[in-house]
């Protein structure tokens, strides 16, 4: 027999949770026109644990922005055919890169042009030769802030999953990667039923707690490839690449089982059960962003509608 999970258990590992999609190496695009010295750079970084791409032709820097997505450009002053700054410019004019950090490295010691050349859009210039300690540190300092304040702008502060936002925007570029990949997208959307009877009966802080839970099992029991969001209040959006209708609904009415035999308490009013309602909609049979979530929508509310504690396709 399936021994009920303890929501408590679950609870205390949602800090795991957020801890862990910090622990994702740092990536880091290194631009400079001369490759020995940027493979200098690169051992120096992935020694450290970081993941870095080396660009030694600046023409080659947007298509490798789009296949790498940096989290931060170590950018070399002098190339041949442009110069940092210019290239810095260039990446600043992207939307996406519109605020990612950019590090000049150069021999350049002239005060006035490191100034000339952070006033075109860097944040930060060393000084080559850099000490391979030195380099890691202020990579490593900038790294840690930067993937603070996005945690923040991407993430929903009660679940530690993306928040609404994000969600539309994972959702955007994956069924673009689907459509690329000639592989079907399924999208799914989940609400928990009668939820206001929780806050009602259990008080704001224990539904809170109801809201972690789901979020942890959900993130703990997917693949690491599916996306999950918290769309709004109760409702949660899970994004399966790769997963067709049939599989997407085997995936989702396994979860939902699951859940609802987890036991959530209240420290006064005893102890109690959740459920929630669920509509999917996949691509290619819905070919848009807008229409998967319309169809996934109605989906839910059929759900609802057929008497809660279902999935609907
Ligand atoms: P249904 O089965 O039809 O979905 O019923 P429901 O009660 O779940 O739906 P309803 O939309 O009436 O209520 C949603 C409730 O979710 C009301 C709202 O106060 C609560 N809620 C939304 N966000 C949060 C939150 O962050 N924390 C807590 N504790 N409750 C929240
Ligand atoms: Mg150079
Ligand atoms: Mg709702
Ligand atoms: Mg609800």
């Amino acid at each position: 027999l399936l021994k009920p999970f303890e929501s408590a258990h679950i609870v205390n590992r949602i800090d795991e949770l957020t801890a862990c999609t910090q622990e994702d190496p740092y990536r880091i695009m290194i631009v400079d026109d001369s490759r020995t010295m940027a493979q200098l750079f690169s051992l120096t970084l992935e020694h450290a644990g970081m993941r870095t791409c080396i660009v030694t032709d600046p023409t080659e820097l947007l298509n490798e922005l789009t296949r790498f997505h940096p989290e931060l450009i170590l950018m070399d002053m002098y190339m041949p055919q442009c110069s940092g700054d210019e290239l810095a410019k260039v990446v600043r004019q992207h939307d996406v890169y519109f605020s990612i950090p950019i590090v000049f490295l150069s021999a350049e010691t002239d005060f006035d042009k490191q100034l000339a050349a952070l006033s075109t859009g860097g944040d930060d210039f060393l000084t080559k030769p850099i000490q391979p300690d030195h380099l890691v540190l202020a990579v490593t300092s900038r790294m840690q802030r930067t993937r603070l304040l996005h945690n923040l702008i991407v993430r929903d502060g009660l679940t530690g999953l993306f928040n609404h936002t994000e969600t539309k925007r994972q959702l955007d570029i994956q069924l673009e990667q689907a459509r690329r990949t000639k592989t079907p997208l399924s999208y799914a959307m989940l609400d928990i039923d009668h939820f206001k009877h929780v806050n009602d009966n259990y008080g704001h802080p224990v539904g809170d707690r109801v809201l972690k839970a789901l979020a942890h099992f959900l993130r703990q029991r997917l693949r690491k490839s599916d996306t999950v969001g918290r769309y709004g209040g109760e409702e949660f959006a899970v994004i399966l690449p790769d997963t067709d209708q049939e599989n997407a609904q085997r995936v989702i009415e396994e979860l939902r089982q699951k859940f609802s035999l987890i036991i959530h308490h209240s420290t006064e009013e005893g102890s109690f059960r959740c459920t929630f309602s669920c509509g999917i909609a996949s691509y290619p049979q819905f070919d848009h962003a807008i229409k998967l979530v319309d169809m996934a929508d109605k989906s839910l509310y059929q759900a609802k509608d057929n008497g809660r504690n279902q999935t609907v396709v």
